[in-house]
């Protein structure tokens, strides 16, 4: 059985599972899924209904972005985005879990947006001021050390970078001047070919 993706081309949570697989250099064939009119067999493999969703060479079907990266760092280790100390992968879970959030928020102030007129201000403030809360962490995470969680490209960046790069695709790039630390974390990262070929478009 050949393993298989499903996501769509600008889900940031599907980014993670492809920024991890192609690091490992895992072979995948990619199943684009129309999230809008969800099919059978879609729904069959995932009852919550949302990419990412993995069905690995043994069968085993896994859905949720963080799922599937840790199980897929535990199956093929090699290179590891999850540090082998115990306290030290708890802490990576919560700033994977942090990066999430940010996503989800991220996710939440573009469907306010889109609504154009019939949009609601304080729920877009409210989203933007909890934007900024975690951006402000992680800018400071980033000064004290070279990626988000220490000094090794850990699953926290790529959720990370997954998050913000859909930030950049819906609202530009004008955050960069006010992070400068996360703008070159984020450049520099994008000299990776994991991270090049599964920039969101539009
Ligand atoms: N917690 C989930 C979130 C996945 C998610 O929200 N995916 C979106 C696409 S970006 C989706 O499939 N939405 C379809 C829907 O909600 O109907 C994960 O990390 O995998």
């Amino acid at each position: 059985m050949s393993r298989t993706l499903y996501y769509t081309q600008r889900s940031p949570y599907a980014r993670k599972v492809r920024i991890v697989l192609a690091e490992k250099q895992l072979p995948c064939q990619l199943q684009e899924t129309d999230i809008k009119n969800k099919s059978l067999e879609f729904l069959n493999l995932s009852p919550i209904g949302k990419v990412p969703v993995l069905v690995d060479e043994n069968g085993l079907v896994l859905w949720d972005s963080t799922l599937i990266v840790e199980y897929l760092d535990e199956t093929y280790p090699e290179p590891a985005f999850y540090p082998n100390a115990r306290l030290e992968k708890i802490r990576c879970r919560q700033g994977e879990e942090l990066a999430d959030a940010l996503t989800d928020m991220i996710v939440g102030l573009w469907y306010e947006v889109r609504k154009g007129d019939g949009a609601n201000l304080v729920a877009q403030t409210q989203y933007q001021s909890a934007i900024d809360r975690v951006l402000g962490v992680f800018e400071q995470k980033r000064k004290e050390s070279l990626y988000l969680l220490n000094d090794t490209l850990t699953a926290v960046d790529i959720a990370a970078l997954s998050g913000i790069g859909y930030y950049s695709l819906r609202f530009g790039k004008d955050w960069q001047q006010q992070y400068p630390k996360i703008a070159q974390w984020f450049n520099q990262l994008h000299r990776r070919e994991s991270v090049q070929s599964t920039i969101p478009r539009e």
